[in-house]
């Protein structure tokens, strides 16, 4: 079954015409194979259909230069339970044991556990989502993950109406992540947080997989939550615990430096960085003359989330 939604990125934008070949001929190997209870839902399938089988073999539109392909997203990363570097996680994190995974749920819900990995797969339906991706240092990407909608998670341990915030934290594993046996950069384990009704957003996703393939470590394998109208930082990797709580949670950048990183961190090119503007980014794997893209309010998500904010004065609540 392919599941199609319209929350398309034009196609153009998400990498180059190798990869959506490639990835059109895995989702008819998966269908071919007959796999079934979880589904692909694919921008890629319906991108090229309609844009690229007519186009001119050679021809590449500008925009297609200057796109994010799996090799970049896989190999600039940000997980600073490993290194401060964006190249060395890609190494350090493949000693992470990531089978068999749980994760606890709890708090403010009917049915609280610790729940299988699997056991929570089983009962989603897999989507495909290609999303903007927007770091708080001004780099950007575009990644078609593969995952679930946090709400229908929810929604089975049913939260309870005293739920207001939903708090995410990433295993605690000093032994296979270096930098968690020491507390002065930040506080371990990476904790973050989102208000109830931004979690339900269906817009937010917990992801299992990209392009096509299981998340790679590096990327916050086995299960990462992907909010795309947020800080990259809010995209919480390596999740073993969600609990649904009363009171904002207090996450790890906002506890660290709470003038630079505020709890919503919703990407908004009107609100600078207090060391750097917001107002546009670097595209991952742009060339070199290509010009910074201009930062949308909400990361270009605002038709959907903007109504989650309507009577917030959001250079206060940053
Ligand atoms: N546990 C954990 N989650 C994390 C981080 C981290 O260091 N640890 N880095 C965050 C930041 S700053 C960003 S930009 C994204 C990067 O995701 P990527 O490395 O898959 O591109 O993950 C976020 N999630
Ligand atoms: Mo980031």
């Amino acid at each position: 079954m392919i599941i199609k939604t319209n929350k398309c990125i034009p196609s153009s934008e998400i990498t180059d015409p190798a990869i959506f070949k490639q990835r059109r001929q895995i989702i008819k190997a998966m269908l071919a194979m007959g796999i079934t209870g979880s589904g692909i839902y694919s921008c890629f399938a319906d991108a090229i259909e309609s844009k690229w089988q007519n186009v001119p073999k050679g021809y590449q539109p500008k925009t297609l230069l200057t796109a994010t392909s799996n090799d970049i997203v896989k190999n600039h990363t940000n997980y600073y339970e490993f290194t401060y570097n964006k190249t060395d996680a890609t190494s350090l994190a493949q000693v992470l044991p990531i089978d068999p995974w749980s994760v606890e749920i709890t708090g403010e819900v009917e049915k609280p556990g610790v729940y299988h990995l699997e056991d929570l797969i089983s009962q989603q339906t897999l989507q495909e989502y290609v999303y903007r991706f927007r770091c708080v240092e001004a780099w950007s990407m575009v990644v078609p993950w593969i995952g679930f909608s946090l709400a229908d998670l929810l929604k089975k341990v049913q939260p309870l109406s005293t739920a207001q915030f939903v708090q995410f934290t990433t295993l605690f594993d000093p032994k296979n992540m270096p930098n968690q046996a020491d507390n002065r950069l930040l506080e371990w384990p990476y904790v973050e947080g989102l208000r109830i009704d931004e979690a339900m957003h269906p817009l937010s996703i917990l992801a299992t997989g990209m392009y096509g393939e299981p998340l790679a470590k590096q990327n916050g394998a086995p299960l990462r939550l992907v909010v795309p109208w947020k800080y990259g930082f809010k995209s919480i990797k390596a999740i073993v615990k969600i609990e649904l709580v009363k009171r904002p949670p207090l996450s790890t950048w906002s506890k660290s430096a709470p003038n630079d990183y505020g709890f919503y961190a919703n990407v908004n090119p009107q609100v600078p960085h207090p060391r750097w503007s917001q107002n546009s980014e670097r595209v991952l794997g742009a060339g070199f003359f290509t010009p910074r893209r201009k930062t949308e309010l909400f990361n270009g998500y605002a038709d959907e989330v903007a109504a989650l904010y309507s009577n917030m004065d959001l250079r206060h609540f940053f």
